[in-house]
């Protein structure tokens, strides 16, 4: 048996290795045994609702091991901090039979098998959008969900590569991505979301990876009782006496990264046992050993540049120029990069500035030279984490090859959960993460609340509206134009002399008379946002460089020659994100003009703009080359549209890509393009080359955000509801506070009022008379009058549960239920004559 409250383990994730077969009997036979009286698998079922009844309910299952509950088609899932054997192949077989959500104990499980049916059903992509605040359970449901899609799509199938690449990402990512922190031993420090797509058979085809926003802060300082991200300890402890001379690796208390806080290991995590799984699932997912090494030194690279030391010249006091203390070191971190130990010793003291045609070389101060050692550091592991996100993404379109083949996904949003780390501390990547959740609790809204009444007023139906917490106008705050919050801090950041300070009396300036942002009473710099789940306190102290997050031309340049191809493709155009909304908008750009060209049948055939776009002479921005050279293996048909998402909902790519794809016709010479077309593409692809300032941190963050906001609502989304069961991650522990406090700022009465009161089942009358035309006096030559009589009649449908709209009938799920039923019922009464007919005959 496995110890209590610790994590399950394995290569992957293995959920039942550890329980013996009578455990889980005895348990999956408590699981499907119908609960106490007092307790509702649904809340929609409460007889009386109140926060009070709704808390006791989700107590009372709690304490008797009922984790999941629904409402309606949303679930809430209560972190017990404790595994329970609810997730090994006999949940799984009990959860792949396609059934009615509800038809068994709410479970995670169930969730998948609604998706994964229903995709297949109504031939529609499908999302799952998990929310909930740091610590609350949103990786590990992920994890259960991915497991679970894996294995209902590998029923009949060899169950090979991409679902097994699919299940090792997890463990990489979280090894690279993930941190000890307050709230959370194994706290997501990025956003991910999973789109797994299916055939039309319902195999796996591919998945695609897209992440969001890594916390670079953590590379350099912790705060108190936290760490650095997993994989420096995991390596540290893990690594063969061989590797540590290869990597020339220390012990974690050598690294001035990793010894700020004393904290290196952590109760419940096993740094061996958790490198080994790490490579493994390195291995599976197809780095090779050569990979895997050349990511080792990477990561020693990077912590043995935060042990540089700067000290002044000996002897000098006035002088405040930096001076290396510990010269040995550059040699070795010059011999992991592949790089001249003497530039890299120059590019970490010295500026170069360009003036008119003059070069000036200036020392940096003590305080820019760390400065600038820590931005090389932040921008190699984020380039790293980038990268191998990208290898990944690589390995599971193996199977995808045929790009426009039809098919639907599964989307899986997992991002980093809500965050107060105390009004002492909170800071950019804080509100980055806290703008994140207010979108999607607003998304939540949207779905549940917004829609919902608006259809049933647009039905004119008799509805009593039912009020939730708004909270649009808090995102609005940080996106109004023209000054938004993150409109502000952008600006203040380009100016060459501001100052944070200047950014704060800004802010304040424009903002202050917004209800959602607050001045703190006490004089300091900082400035509170009145977020949906509570206030939060930011502390405005390096905000204009966390946003700017630039990496000194000089250490790109270093690195730019180093000998290992590996290290120019990490701070080359592609891998690194920072690029990224550059590359998309001169693409799209470029896009654009060919879709006007072909307009104007000036341009016959695809292959013209690949000619266009990869002009012969030299481009003289060497970013400018990565743009062109996407969008050309593209249509050329070398990269799948999976690599590069931000095509892949662009009507006028597709159009490209048909065009790309359609055979030569022989018929007609093609036509040359004209010069004037040929120009307009080349002056907009030349025009604005991605330029050596990138784009800011917020400025990426708004754009991948609004583009996950634009896929999720192309899906059906369903929800699930994290719940932290305590703050001190206590096992089978259900602080009555600390929950109360979470149904309060998600709404969750609300929910339930609303699923309560509203109809989850809506048929257009056509839809509906031919689905039921057997029942329906005038058959399929019913009309909406015999519907409603048909329904009035009925001796058990209760009239208060249906609502008659102007295109729509409106039901519960019983009454829908009590249709099927009847249905299924006369189906088999006209089978049984059939037979008894055929018999009669024969
Ligand atoms: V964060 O926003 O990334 O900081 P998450 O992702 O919401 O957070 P996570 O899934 O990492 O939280 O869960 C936190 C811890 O709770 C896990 O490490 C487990 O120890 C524990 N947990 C979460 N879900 C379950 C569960 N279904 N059963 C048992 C769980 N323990
Ligand atoms: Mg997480």
């Amino acid at each position: 048996m496995k110890e209590k409250g610790s994590r399950p383990q394995g290569p992957n994730i293995t959920f039942v290795s550890t329980e013996t077969s009578s455990t889980i009997d005895s348990f999956l036979a408590k699981f499907l045994t119908q609960p106490q009286d007092r307790e509702y698998a649904d809340l929609c079922m409460l007889p009386e609702l109140t926060e009070q009844t709704l808390l006791d309910n989700l107590r009372d299952r709690f304490n008797s091991g009922h984790i999941y509950t629904y409402i309606g088609p949303i679930l809430v899932a209560v972190n017990p901090f404790n595994f329970f054997p609810i997730y090994n192949p006999k949940y799984a077989r009990l959860y792949s039979q396609s059934r009615r959500l509800g038809a068994l104990p709410p479970h995670i499980f169930a969730i998948a098998d609604i998706t994964y049916h229903n995709m297949l059903r109504i031939k529609e992509s499908q999302c799952v959008v998990i929310s909930g605040e740091s610590g609350s359970g949103k990786t590990e449901s992920t994890n259960f969900l991915l497991h679970h899609l894996t294995t209902l799509s590998q029923k009949g199938s060899d169950g090979s590569s991409v679902e097994q690449t699919l299940l090792s990402a997890g463990p990489v990512l979280e090894a690279f991505g993930n941190a000890v922190t307050v709230q959370n031993n194994n706290s997501s420090r990025f956003g991910k979301f999973i789109k797994v797509n299916y055939r039309e058979n319902g195999m796996v085809s591919g998945a695609n990876v897209e992440i969001y926003l890594l916390e670079k802060s953590r590379i350099i300082s912790q705060a108190v009782g936290e760490r650095n991200y997993h994989v420096f300890y995991y390596l540290l402890e893990g690594a063969t006496d061989e590797d540590r001379k290869k990597h020339f690796l220390l012990q974690p208390n050598d690294y001035h990264y990793l010894n700020q806080n004393n904290f290196f290991s952590c109760e419940g995590i096993n740094e061996k046992y958790e490198y080994d799984r790490l490579k493994h699932s390195m291995e599976a997912v197809g780095f090779s050993k050569d990979s895997q090494d050349k990511i080792f030194g990477m990561i020693s690279a990077v912590l043995l540049l935060g042990n540089i030391e700067f000290i002044k010249r000996p002897g000098y006091h006035s002088d405040e120029n930096a001076y290396i203390g510990n010269e040995e070191l550059i040699d070795v971190i010059a011999e992991l990069l592949n790089i001249k130990a003497q530039q890299l010793h120059q590019a970490l003291t010295m500026r170069r500035t360009v003036l008119r045609n003059d070069t000036v070389i200036t020392r940096y101060n003590v305080s820019e030279a760390v400065f600038n050692k820590n931005a090389m550091s932040k921008c190699l592991y984020n380039a790293l984490f980038h990268w191998i996100v990208l290898r990944m993404n690589q390995a599971l379109i193996k199977r995808d090859t045929a790009i426009r083949k039809k098919g639907y996904y599964i989307g899986i949003l997992d991002i980093f959960g809500f965050e107060d780390v105390g009004a002492e501390w909170n800071s950019f990547e804080q509100l980055c993460i806290n703008y994140a959740n207010e979108h999607l609790q607003a998304y939540f809204n949207q779905h549940i609340f917004q829609f919902e009444q608006e259809e049933y007023l647009k039905e004119n139906i008799t509805w009593t509206n039912i009020e939730y917490t708004d909270n649009t106008e808090c995102v609005h705050l940080f996106q109004q134009k023209p000054y938004g919050l993150l409109r502000l801090i952008d600006e203040e950041s380009n100016i060459n002399n501001a100052t944070d300070q200047s950014m704060l009396l800004k802010l304040n300036t424009y903002l202050s008379n917004n209800e959602y942002y607050e001045i703190p009473h006490k004089k300091e710099d900082a400035f509170i946002i009145a977020h949906y789940a509570g206030k939060v306190k930011y502390q405005i102290a390096g905000f204009r460089e966390k946003n700017k997050d630039l990496m000194r031309h000089d250490v790109m340049m270093v690195l730019k020659n180093s000998k290992s191809a590996f290290v120019r493709e990490l701070v080359g155009d592609d891998p690194i994100a920072i690029y990224r909304w550059n590359l998309v908008r001169n693409t799209f750009k470029a896009v654009n003009a060919f879709k006007k060209s072909i307009q104007s049948r000036r341009i016959r055939r695809a292959e013209s703009v690949d000619r266009l776009m990869v002009p012969n002479e030299p481009l003289n921005a060497s970013h400018k080359r990565g743009s062109d050279s996407h969008l050309s293996a593209f249509l050329r048909g070398e990269i799948s549209e999976a690599i590069v998402p931000d095509f892949c909902d662009t009507s006028v790519f597709k159009t490209i890509v048909t065009r790309a794809k359609k055979p030569q016709t022989k018929q007609k010479p093609e036509r040359q393009p004209t010069l004037r077309s040929l120009q307009a593409v080349k002056e907009i692809i030349g025009k604005k080359p991605l330029s050596n300032k990138p784009s800011s941190v917020s400025r990426q963050f708004e754009y991948s955000l609004s583009r996950l906001m634009k896929t999720l609502s192309s899906a059906t989304p369903y929800f699930i509801r994290c719940i932290k069961s305590n703050n001190e991650k206590i096992p089978n522990f259900f602080d009555d506070n600390i929950i109360l406090r979470q149904l309060r700022y998600t709404g969750m009465l609300e929910t339930v009022r609303i699923r309560r009161a509203g109809y989850s089942v809506r048929i257009e009358y056509e839809q509906f008379i031919n689905q039921y035309r057997i029942l329906l006096p005038n058959g399929q030559n019913s009309t909406r009058k015999d519907v409603e009589e048909y329904i009035s009649k009925h001796p058990y449908i209760d009239a208060n549960n249906v609502q008659y709209g102007r295109t729509k009938i409106f039901l519960r799920d019983a009454e829908k239920l009590l249709l099927d039923d009847h249905l299924h019922r006369i189906i088999m009464q006209h089978i049984h004559t059939l037979q008894h007919w055929f018999r009669s005959v024969l």
